[in-house]
């Protein structure tokens, strides 16, 4: 079996993540700036990857002439032929700049929240020019250190009346995009809104285009707070709004980390990936991390190689634990799943179930070998 992906994979990666210099809150970058054209050619040599995604500025700096923009965009263009990838997927970027300190669409200053609004369009703008059909809106800095602040009530309503606004800028441009919200419980700011998967899908059925609107759930956010990627995706994928996804890796009560997928946590990630497989993800895989600091410009396009090959692998290993006679074994040695509490109700139903008498002792004695189930997994991830 050979571990080759190819771009019917769909694995993705951003301009920020493969082009990322190494900096931390301690250190200088440890390697140089390449250009987005340079880093397009670096995922040209990692090989099969399907496409890239970019911040507005990532692609244009903040500052760039007219000019200067043309002549990005042109050396872009030119890697993207070259090296046959596609941009699937773009962002803006609403935490960088010194006028995001507080928030974009949640800033006290009504001026802030219509320049993040002005702002998005025009990178709604720069992502459809190179065929994006994918917009992430990731939050970072729509949060409080402290609560004295603003309103949380009044900062959701503000959230809404931004992402509304900008879902009827793409209907009436006619981009076709499906936006792809994503949360995080902290960093950068204290404590952020919206911070896991389940209240940003409270918050979008309350959306005016809330069909247009998913989620863009990442790893190392909800393993941050503690919890099961697993349930949060899978919750996304049972609302059908699993729109994109960031994959990555991160030890549980760290800083976030944004390591190598499934370079921490491989059991979590095979069991994410079997979910996604086993129920025909078909979005973009988009790793959102950077290498180690350590690395220089060969071990990035290791990194870039590797996080392929471990979903990849992955995914064989989750075909082998569907189709192992052990597995199979085990979950026919178990109670029954089927029938329970009727699909649908009538009187009739109730009244069978009010008057059905149960053993439970005997039913509490039933067997579930978890124990060997979980022990028969582990030895699959292990190659055997
Ligand atoms: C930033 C963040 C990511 C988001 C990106 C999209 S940028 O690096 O850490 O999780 O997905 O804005
Ligand atoms: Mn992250
Ligand atoms: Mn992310």
């Amino acid at each position: 079996m050979s571990f080759k992906p190819t771009p019917n994979d769909k694995f993705t990666f951003g301009l920020w993540t493969v082009g990322n210099p190494g900096r931390d809150p301690f250190g200088e970058p440890t390697r140089p700036t390449w250009s987005p054209a340079e880093i397009v050619d670096m995922l040209g040599e990692a090989g099969g990857v399907c496409g890239v995604n970019f911040h507005d500025n990532d692609l244009i700096p903040i500052d760039a002439t007219d000019a200067e923009a043309a002549s990005i965009k042109k050396d872009f263009s030119a890697a993207l032929n070259r090296t046959g990838l596609k941009v699937c997927m773009a962002t803006t970027n609403l935490f960088g700049d010194p006028v995001f300190k507080d928030g974009g669409f949640t800033s006290n200053d009504a001026d802030v929240r219509a320049y993040a609004v002005h702002k998005t369009m025009r990178a709604m703008d720069l992502g459809a020019e190179f065929g994006a059909k994918i917009y992430v809106m990731w939050g970072g800095r729509e949060g409080a250190e402290t609560d004295a602040a603003k309103d949380p009530v009044e900062s959701l309503n503000r959230y809404r009346d931004a992402v509304n606004f900008l879902t009827n800028y793409n209907k009436e441009k006619g981009y076709g995009y499906r936006f792809a919200l994503e949360p995080k419980p902290n960093e950068p700011r204290g404590h952020i809104y919206l911070p896991t998967v389940g209240h940003l899908l409270a918050f979008i059925q309350t959306l005016e285009h809330h069909a247009d609107v998913g989620v863009n759930p990442e790893v190392a956010h909800e393993h941050m707070a503690g919890l099961n990627f697993t349930h949060a995706v899978a919750m996304a994928l049972w609302a059908g709004k699993l729109f994109h996804i960031d994959l990555n890796d991160q030890a549980y009560g760290r800083y976030d980390q944004d390591f190598r997928f499934g370079s921490e946590n491989p059991k979590a990630a095979f069991f994410l990936v079997k979910l996604l497989e086993d129920h025909n993800y078909d979005g973009f895989k988009h790793f959102d991390s950077h290498a180690y600091r350590t690395s220089d410009r060969a071990d990035v396009i290791e990194f870039a190689r590797g996080s392929m090959i471990t979903y990849l692998r992955l995914a064989d290993a989750a075909k082998r634990w569907n189709a192992d006679a052990r597995v199979k074994q085990l979950l026919a040695s178990m109670p029954k799943a089927e029938g329970g509490v009727p699909a649908t109700y009538s009187p009739g139903a109730a009244a069978d179930l009010h008057a059905r008498s149960f053993d439970r002792a005997a039913i509490a004695a039933r067997s579930l070998p978890y124990e060997a189930l979980d022990q028969r997994t582990i030895e699959i991830l292990m190659g055997g």
